[in-house]
């Protein structure tokens, strides 16, 4: 019975990852970057979203991916900043998977978007087992959640390219020890590009931003 259960866990994830590559196949034949953005519920998401494209808006085309269990809250605040978002609804499931990022592809020109925005489910467990055929994935935490998240979700940190702690505008009125986050950090992925921001203030998206601009322009072959 056990073994069962897991060779159809297998199966699906095979499934997923086989789209997953298809997607991104997609996203390469129209020059398309795709950044994954994951985090837990509530880490900031879509503040940190909303930032970014502030910064970028003037240097690529955009379009964004908002998975939610329900509402199009996220994509109309995408909308309302003038990036045109499709909001997937996962009606109770709790990550996005390459089909339902295949499902919503249609619905964006994607031969005139260079950089696609998803901002994936809050969740901080399965997401990192469902791959999408972005070509970045950046985890978001959050300093309310507790500086022992790395400890506690190895899994989500192993997968990313970078980590972006949001929310250090709220370091002095919590117990929240940068170091201790940062050497979880560290050991469960050695030398993943770590940025200190705040979506609230703005404060450290200098260097977050001069980061992914790199990593974007690396792909369009414009650095
Ligand atoms: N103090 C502070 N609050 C923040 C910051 N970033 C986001 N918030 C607040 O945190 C709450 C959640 O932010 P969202 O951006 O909606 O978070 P999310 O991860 O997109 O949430 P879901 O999509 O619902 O999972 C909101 O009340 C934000 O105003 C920050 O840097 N500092
Ligand atoms: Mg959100
Ligand atoms: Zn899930």
């Amino acid at each position: 019975m056990g073994t069962r259960t897991i060779s159809v866990v297998e199966n699906i994830l095979d499934a997923n990852d086989r789209i997953a590559q298809a997607n991104q196949e997609l996203f390469d034949s129209t020059k398309t970057f795709a950044i994954n953005f994951m985090a837990s519920p509530g880490a900031g998401k879509t503040s940190v979203i909303l930032r970014t494209v502030q910064y970028l808006n003037s240097r690529y085309r955009m379009a964004g991916v908002d998975g939610d269990v329900a509402t199009t809250i996220d994509a109309d605040r995408m909308a309302a900043i003038g990036i045109p978002a499709v909001q997937i609804n996962t009606g109770g499931t709790c990550h996005l998977d390459a089909v339902m990022l295949s499902g919503a592809l249609p619905k964006i020109e994607l031969s005139e978007v260079d950089l696609l925005i998803i901002e994936n489910v809050g969740n901080l467990i399965c997401p990192a087992s469902f791959k999408l055929g972005s070509h970045l994935d950046v985890l978001i935490a959050s300093v309310p959640e507790g500086d022992d998240k790395p400890y506690k979700y190895p899994k989500m940190y192993r997968g990313v390219k970078a980590t972006l702690l949001n929310k250090i505008d709220l370091l002095p009125y919590l117990d929240f020890d940068v170091e201790y986050f940062r050497k979880g950090v560290e050991v469960l992925n050695p030398g993943l590009a770590f940025f200190q921001i705040s979506a609230k203030t703005g404060d450290g998206f200098e260097a977050y931003i001069d980061w992914l601009r790199n990593q974007i322009d690396v792909y369009l072959e414009r650095a």
